[in-house]
């Protein structure tokens, strides 16, 4: 009776549905039913505040039937479950009795969850969010902080606009007042005259669509009458109570930000517990202004308002706890390019924060964005590239690095030293001064000893890396052929009872062992291989290096292996046979003078009593390796 299998473990990345529908996917569940049930396995975390004292204990005694955490304190409960598990709350015919006022709100975010908005209509078109929109700035400002003045003229702005929409952007957002800190208002008519020529143009040479960045109504209605599609609110319609009905009647779309006061009064007003809780729900209350004034739902994009209002810290807060606005049901845009909380965490200037940009918009996207608000988007696409090409290459590089030391006498030393790293920075924090400065000895000294210890493994790897496999590919048929050979050689020199020793080379190079003896270019044949071990030959004595089906050395000393061999029948060729299979990948045959079998070492292992066809299947690949291999070798005591 065969065994079963083990059972295979894959933990699936669930920070979003996509792991578990991917994995449902390839199983063959249909697209529906895979999103589905992926976001209703999905682990969420709900916070309800205003809950009197009767939903509390309801909660809880749901909680404990249903299998959710539920933490509760004097008007709020938080709770944390699969989707799944929660969807009774949002069930009318389902909730426990006293937990009706729940299901409303409830309902409405798990349904924008399971479902998120994959559409934004704005005025004559949609814009689709299945991938990264791209929102390109346009700033017709004078003063504005990143770009002030650059594009003051139309024909600067349309140039602008025209290398946004090559580099990718879907919509432009073309702005006349500045919204800097301390920033001074700008009237009306001014800002409708730097806005609408602009717009016309973009407009009239299919540039667009193109959004409005502004908070009045009266600019709105004149930008929209040039042709915008999109007003954007950087004050969440707190500005301008008119603007709202404005954008509703032209069925544009809306970009509803979040900010507090005006740009003269914001600083002061970053005030927050709970940065992410605390704009969402303001945002969300913006959102239903807009609703409310006209704007219809599939209308409507949030946006968190980076920099506006926002302390530095408060900002990468809200960055990290994206998914929070995003669970308010509208599609998120984010607006990171090249602000102050970048250049506060990267130490770069305004035109040098490109990259950071790309970071935050990928980050955000991760989070549940889907519309990036950018100054130049195609440094900010070619860094999101490199970004992700570079860290592809490390994480390359590790894994290549942690497979070489698997199995190797590095990988326990590797062990070793992060113990004593956890140990020296335990001593450095507990202020341990003497075990600090006895284990920082043992690093300054360790680093030298480490190149003697590994002196073999170092060389292995030099070895390695200047080899290619390309370079040493030959044939299958000159292979079989190679194969033949060397088992009719084994075979005639073990019944004369000649001892012999060929080591065929793998992956890692032999040259370094040619000079030891005499370098040869001869092709493999048993009549050479057998003259050579001759006994009293001049070369007898040493191993016979093959390279493909080259003979390339002969006479040649090996280095024997460095841990103990008890058994007394196993003889220097033997002892050279498996110290350069343990540092190369080497196999290498072995005729013994005294027993006159044949034996291959591979690995550090001996196999022994081979006959020579199995040395022929082995070197011809007809059998990838052989079963029965001896460890005869114990750690020197
Ligand atoms: N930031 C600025 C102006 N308008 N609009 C939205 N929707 N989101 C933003 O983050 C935002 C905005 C300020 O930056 P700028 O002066 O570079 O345009």
């Amino acid at each position: 009776m065969s065994a079963r299998p083990t059972v295979k473990v894959t933990a699936l990345a669930a920070h979003t549905p996509e792991a578990v529908r991917a994995a449902l996917a390839a199983r063959g569940w249909d697209a529906q039913p895979a999103w589905f049930a992926a976001t209703g396995v999905q682990a969420l975390v709900v916070l309800l505040d205003e809950v009197t004292e009767a939903e509390r204990e309801g909660l809880v005694r749901w909680g404990a039937k249903a299998g959710a955490d539920v933490l509760t304190g004097e008007g709020w409960a938080l709770v944390g479950a699969p989707a799944s598990r929660l969807a009774p709350l949002a069930r009318p015919d389902r909730l426990p009795p006293g937990l009706e006022r729940l299901a409303p709100q409830l309902g409405q975010f798990l349904a924008s969850y399971a479902d998120p908005p994959r559409r934004w209509e704005i005025g004559g078109a949609a814009l689709n969010l299945d991938h990264p929109v791209l929102i390109g700035i346009v700033n017709v400002t004078p003063d504005s902080f990143s770009d002030g003045g650059r594009f003051a003229t139309v024909d600067r702005a349309v140039a602008q606009a025209e290398r946004l929409v090559a580099d990718g952007c879907e919509l432009l957002d073309v702005g006349g007042e500045s919204t800097r800190p301390g920033a001074a208002p700008v009237p009306a008519e001014e800002e409708v005259g730097r806005v609408a020529p602009v717009i016309e143009q973009l407009v009239r040479r299919g540039l667009g669509p193109v959004s409005v960045d502004t908070r009045k109504a009266a600019v709105a209605r004149a930008a929209l009458a040039a042709g915008a599609a999109v007003v954007n609110d950087v004050s969440g319609l707190a500005f301008d109570a008119a603007l709202a009905g404005v954008v509703g009647a032209a069925q544009a779309g809306m970009i509803v930000m979040h900010m507090r006061g005006t740009p003269d009064t914001m600083e002061s007003l970053a005030v927050y517990r709970h940065v992410a809780a605390e704009v969402a729900a303001e945002l969300g209350a913006a959102a239903a202004r807009a609703e409310s004034g006209g704007v219809a739902r599939e209308r409507i994009v949030v946006d968190p308002g980076f920099g506006f209002a926002k302390t530095p810290e408060q900002n990468f807060r809200l960055l990290d706890e994206l998914a929070t606005v995003v669970g308010l049901g509208y599609p998120v845009a984010v607006g990171p390019s090249r602000k102050r909380f970048l250049g506060a965490a990267t130490g770069r200037p305004v035109e040098d924060r490109d990259r950071a940009t790309a970071v935050a918009c990928a980050l955000a996207w991760e989070r549940g964005a889907r519309l990036f608000r950018v100054h130049d988007a195609g440094v900010a696409r070619e860094a999101l590239r490199v970004a992700g090409v570079e860290i592809i290459l490390v994480a390359f590089v590790i894994y290549r690095f942690l497979l070489f030391l698997v199995g190797t006498r590095a990988m326990s030393i590797v062990v070793g030293v992060m113990i004593l790293s956890v140990a020296y920075f335990g001593a450095l924090l507990a202020k341990f001064t003497m075990i600090s400065a006895l284990l920082s000895y043992v690093f300054t000294f360790g680093a030298f000893a480490a190149v003697v210890v590994f002196q073999p493994e170092l060389r292995n790897a030099l070895a390695r890396l200047g080899q290619s496999r390309l370079m040493r590919r030959f044939s299958q048929s000159e292979r079989q052929s190679v194969a033949e050979e060397i088992a009719e050689a084994m075979d005639r020199l073990s019944r004369a009872g000649t001892g012999a020793i060929i080591a065929v080379e793998g992956d890692i190079g032999l040259e370094e062992f040619i000079s030891s003896g005499v370098p040869m270019e001869a092709k493999v044949s048993a009549d050479l291989l057998t003259t050579i071990f001759t006994p009293y030959s001049p070369l007898h004595d040493g191993a016979v290096l093959v390279r493909g089906d080259r003979i390339i050395g002969a006479g040649c000393v090996l280095p024997l292996t460095q841990f103990k061999v008890a058994d007394k029948s196993l003889g220097t060729r033997h002892r050279a046979a498996l110290g350069l299979s343990e540092e190369t990948d080497a196999t290498v045959l072995v005729v013994s003078e005294e027993t006159s079998t044949i034996s291959v070492a591979s690995h550090g292992l001996l196999h022994r009593h081979l006959t020579a066809p199995q040395v022929r299947d082995l070197l011809s690949g007809a059998i990838s390796h052989l079963e029965g291999g001896e460890r005869v070798t114990a750690p020197a005591s």
